[in-house]
């Protein structure tokens, strides 16, 4: 109360807010008036942030955390009252006509779409300490996950573009979601690198804030031990970017400008764009308001199952369930051994990959009665069995694929399987925890991300009729990987089945220790025996047919241990680097026709 009079009206109506709430501590330990005055009002600057940040503000953030807190002093399960079962839903095989419908389809809806990236996330579990999305999703090119994805969006704004002349939209919008812990390196990494060809004005980045940390079962906020003027604050988690899409009204000029779809990804998935136009042709033929992508999960995979939960009074909603809690939960509802592979040798319950695709109108529409809150979890580290003090401040925690959570039940919420190989590789675990994943399960890892990008291509080319050689298998940091040809393609090159196959004719060939590298749109690869390295590009109008034989001594695989502090960091944590020996190298700048046979 002495301070009182340091503060501005606003200043202390949010004093009020705080005592009420039962949060008198945070000024306990404050000066005299005179002393510190700067310290206070930076406190009072941080709690308006936080109060405006969070939908309903910091009451509501106090209240539903009392509520989370209780239940889980209670030991209360969030999906008491429901049964799970394993739910239905489309399931794709790549190649085949059905999915190159579903591919023709997403391309034509491509241009009505917007894309989100969630990248708030630092990664611990991947050691990096740069932003995940400056890695290289493989080595061959250099290409890093930021580059890739923007490159893969306007591939796909020609190809749709090309498709339905004069509809709608010509430019497809990319959204980032950063926080403190990216925002200044996304920024400068797209600057310094002319937004990797898209028009500045086409991505709109939302920074999302950090939450209030709380130190008891009361939630009283914490302070942080670090400064007495300063509420302790964590991550909340990517579940914050439904309520970013509405507060920055990003959403709403979406669906103004006539766009259907919003397209969310995460931060190192080298393999989505492969599944992204056939996944959207699933939304737009199937009229989902909500489609997840998933991929055949291995019993107890760290990722979250797609599941169908029906509650004893009827309710039911197809939803993730966090992998930590699929096991028990399938435990205490009459499948005794949880989570278990079938004969199939996957789980019954497909793994969510979290790309999801949702129909702007029903989700705007939601989303002016929630104003984006997401459904949210506490997860308290508590000192003993009284559960009455927690080793270390907790928060509320969301996730995005909560979001149906809220929906009525006539939502029409879907999903899309597709083939792991094709859709999902994420660079998620350090090389370190990759080893030790069990036998048989993916490592997600740097090393695994990069070699499931050179297995996607060769297989995808053998589809389309190349001979391409068996891998051979190999160890780097401690895991047992295939390796393939590398084989990378920028994304202009081959962006759906139809597109590959129309560039490669005749009896081509790669042999297991090739290279290649296609960088420009019409490079037909014909009659083509490789065996060595070869690297084209080509400006746009520049027509190049390869074909002939290319043997070199061809780009080698060195293997890098991860604790050699003398290697670059990304180089380390895949395990190897590529040493350049000899290949044959044309680049053609200038439109026109032109044939390379050697
Ligand atoms: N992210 C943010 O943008 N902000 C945040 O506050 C946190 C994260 P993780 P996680 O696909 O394998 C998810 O940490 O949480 C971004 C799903 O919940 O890589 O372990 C971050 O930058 C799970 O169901 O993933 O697990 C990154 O792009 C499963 O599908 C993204 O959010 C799993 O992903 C994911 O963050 C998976």
């Amino acid at each position: 109360h002495k301070n009182l009079s340091l503060l501005s009206p606003e200043q202390a109506e949010l004093a009020k807010m705080l005592l009420d709430l039962n949060q008198a501590h945070l000024f306990e330990h404050w000066p005299e008036p005179g002393v510190d005055d700067d310290g206070k009002i930076a406190f009072f600057e941080q709690v308006s942030r936080l109060n405006a940040s969070y939908p309903g503000g910091l009451a509501s953030y106090i209240t539903t955390a009392r509520e989370l807190l209780a239940d889980s002093k209670a030991g209360r399960n969030p999906y008491d009252g429901f049964s799970p079962s394993v739910p239905s839903g489309e399931i794709l095989t790549f190649g085949d006509e059905n999915f190159i419908q579903f591919e023709n389809a997403g391309v034509r809806e491509a241009r009505k779409a917007a894309f989100v990236l969630v990248a708030g996330g630092l990664g611990e579990r991947l050691g990096y300490n740069g932003i995940k999305v400056a890695l290289p999703l493989e080595s061959t090119t250099g290409t890093c996950f930021l580059k890739h994805y923007i490159e893969s969006i306007l591939a796909l704004q020609d190809a749709s573009c090309r498709i339905g002349q004069g509809e709608g939209p010509t430019e497809i919008p990319l959204a980032i979601m950063t926080s403190d812990d990216t925002h200044s390196r996304t920024t400068k990494l797209l600057e310094e690198n002319a937004y990797f060809g898209m028009k500045p004005s086409q991505v709109k980045m939302m920074k999302q804030e950090k939450v209030a940390c709380l130190d008891d079962n009361d939630a009283r906020l914490a302070v942080d031990p670090n400064d007495k003027f300063k509420i302790q604050t964590k991550p909340h988690g990517h579940g914050d970017v439904h309520s970013l899409l509405y507060s920055t009204g990003l959403l709403k000029e979406w669906h103004a400008a006539g766009r259907k779809w919003v397209l969310f990804f995460q931060d190192t998935n080298g393999l989505l764009f492969k599944a992204v136009p056939s996944a959207l042709g699933v939304s737009a033929i199937k009229g989902y308001h909500v489609n997840s992508l998933a991929v055949p999960r291995k019993a107890k995979e760290a990722i979250g199952g797609i599941t169908k939960l029906t509650h004893k009074d009827g309710r039911s909603m197809v939803i993730n369930v966090e992998y930590n809690q699929l096991d028990p939960l399938l435990r205490a509802s009459g499948y005794p051994d949880g989570d278990m592979n079938n004969e199939t040798g996957y789980s019954p319950f497909p793994g969510n990959i979290n790309q999801l695709i949702f129909e702007i109108g029903p989700y705007l529409e939601e989303l002016s009665k929630t104003g984006g809150s997401i459904k949210e979890f506490v997860n308290p580290k508590y000192k003993d069995s009284t559960k009455t003090a927690f080793k270390s401040s907790t928060r509320l925690e969301c996730m995005m694929q909560d979001y149906p959570k809220t929906l009525p039940p006539s939502a029409r919420v879907g999903f899309t399987v597709m083939e792991a190989w094709l859709a999902y590789a994420p660079v998620k675990n350090n090389p370190e925890d990759a080893a030790k994943v069990p036998k048989g399960n993916p490592y997600h890892s740097a090393t695994s991300g990069e070699m499931a990008i050179y297995r996607a291509n060769s297989l995808i080319l053998r589809e389309a009729g190349v001979k391409v050689d068996e891998p051979v298998q190999d160890v780097f940091n401690g895991q047992e990987v295939d390796v393939w040809p590398r084989i990378a393609w920028s994304p202009k090159w081959g962006l759906t089945f139809s597109d590959i196959k129309s560039k490669v004719n005749g009896n081509c060939s790669i042999t297991g220790r090739s290279t290649i590298a296609i960088k420009g749109q019409s490079i037909f690869l014909q009659n083509l025996a490789l065996d060595g390295a070869l690297v084209i590009d080509a400006v746009d109008g520049a027509e190049v047919k390869v074909g002939g034989t290319v043997h070199n001594a061809g780009w080698a695989i060195e293997k890098v241990d991860y604790k050699d502090t003398s290697v670059p960091e990304e180089v380390r944590i895949r395990g190897f680097k590529i040493i350049k020996v000899e290949q044959l190298e044309k680049t053609y700048n200038e439109p026109g026709k032109y044939s390379l046979s050697p």
